[in-house]
């Protein structure tokens, strides 16, 4: 039986998968396109769910557990029920993590078989666990009728990273995968959790990732030091400025104030975030109105941010942000997601997109003899049942 479901995934058709596995659901990636390293110190960020997927065919079993197949690893888990805690498979705990966050408020979880895989490259900093969540959660929420909202699912999911997984985490990549809109990139709200789509006139461009495929290890504490700095940095503003709730709100001159107070390096990433917060309503201008090349400099502006003052990009994403700079019909280009490896985004002319690719590919090979992938990126609809 899962063999055919498998190459159902496969094909990520859009039919209904067989009627005795009634209920499908897919789950989207995303990108940011500005408003790095923001959302948890309650910033502005612009990101969108886009046409790469996780998809979940589910049908309800008897016995009180979960049958889980991942599709692309080969790998399969049965979890029982309820869930008391961690397994040794992260894959298994961020779908672990939000049944939990279901049965802490008081769900009775039903026993399921779980098949879920799709196009949606994993470490790729698309965002295959958001994609993950995200679908759980919205699954869950259907099949429960709890009646949580997108947003609230968000929250959940977010949730789930920072208790369960103890993933200190903001809440954008969760919040683009469940909320995105198809007609365009999204700007999110972090301290109110409110979005609007962005008016996008931007025409004759597209969104190219390219993966610099390397993921140095310094990732994880380095995310969870970078969270610290932020809060310190809004303790020591608060001294002086109390009506200053979250980082985001802060401004540069609040920032001088109380400069002789702070570490410099926390001083620099407070800068960076203040600086960012603003370029992503420059942002929103740009795009209004059709600017390709103020948006272009926004985003080469955030990659030297992330790159000297935030200092979580690697060697290999400044060189293919540089190189991509040097290309005829490039607008702009940054590293996006968590930093130190993963992929940069790229604002290119639709019609420059093979002309890229080629001379990318040659540069890099010749740098670093690693060959990038390449993923041209459409921007779609959040989570859905299918
Ligand atoms: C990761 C996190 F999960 C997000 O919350 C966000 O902070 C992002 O890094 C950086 O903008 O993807």
């Amino acid at each position: 039986m899962l063999e055919p479901l498998q190459r159902y995934i496969g094909t990520l058709a859009d039919a209904p998968a067989p009627a005795e596995w009634p209920y499908v659901v897919r789950s989207p990636g995303r990108i940011n396109l500005i408003g790095e390293h923001i959302d948890y110190t309650g910033g502005l960020v612009m990101p969108a769910a886009i046409n790469h997927h996780i998809h979940f065919v589910v049908r309800p079993v008897e016995a009180p557990e979960w049958q889980l197949h991942a599709v692309d690893i080969e790998e399969t888990f049965t979890l029982p029920l309820p869930i008391t805690g961690r397994t040794e498979h992260l894959w298994v705990d961020y779908l672990a993590g939000i049944g939990v966050q279901f049965q802490d408020q008081g769900h009775f979880l039903p026993g399921l078989e779980i098949v879920f895989g799709g196009d949606l490259p994993r470490g790729s900093g698309m965002s295959s666990s958001a994609a993950l969540e995200g679908g759980m959660a919205y699954l869950l929420n259907e099949l429960l009728s709890v009646g949580l909202t997108r947003p609230e699912l968000a929250n959940l999911c977010r949730r789930s990273s920072n208790t369960f997984l103890g993933i200190p985490s903001g809440i954008m990549d969760q919040y683009a995968s469940l909320n995105g809109r198809a007609e365009g990139p999204i700007v999110l709200n972090c301290h109110t959790l409110e979005s609007e789509p962005v008016k996008n006139k931007l025409r004759g461009y597209g969104l190219m990732l390219v993966n610099c495929m390397v993921s140095h290890d310094l990732s994880d504490g380095a995310y969870g030091k970078r969270v610290a700095e932020c809060n310190r940095a809004l303790t020591a503003i608060q001294v002086k400025f109390p009506e200053v709730s979250y980082l985001s709100a802060a401004t540069e001159s609040q920032l001088d104030a109380v400069v002789a107070t702070l570490d410099p390096t926390v001083t620099k990433r407070a800068r960076y975030v203040i600086r960012e917060n603003d370029r992503v309503r420059r942002a929103i201008t740009a795009l209004e109105a059709g600017a390709s090349s103020e948006m272009g400099a926004l985003l080469n502006e955030t990659h030297r941010g992330l790159r000297d003052e935030y200092e979580v990009s690697c060697a290999e994403l400044d060189f293919l942000q540089q190189t991509a700079t040097e290309v005829d019909g490039v607008a702009g280009a940054r590293m996006m997601g968590g930093g130190f490896g993963g992929c940069t985004i790229n604002l290119l002319r639709l019609d420059r997109f093979a002309a890229f690719r080629e001379q990318l590919t040659q540069r890099y090979q010749q740098q670093y003899g690693l060959t990038p992938e390449f993923y041209p990126v459409e921007i779609a609809a959040g989570t859905e049942m299918i």
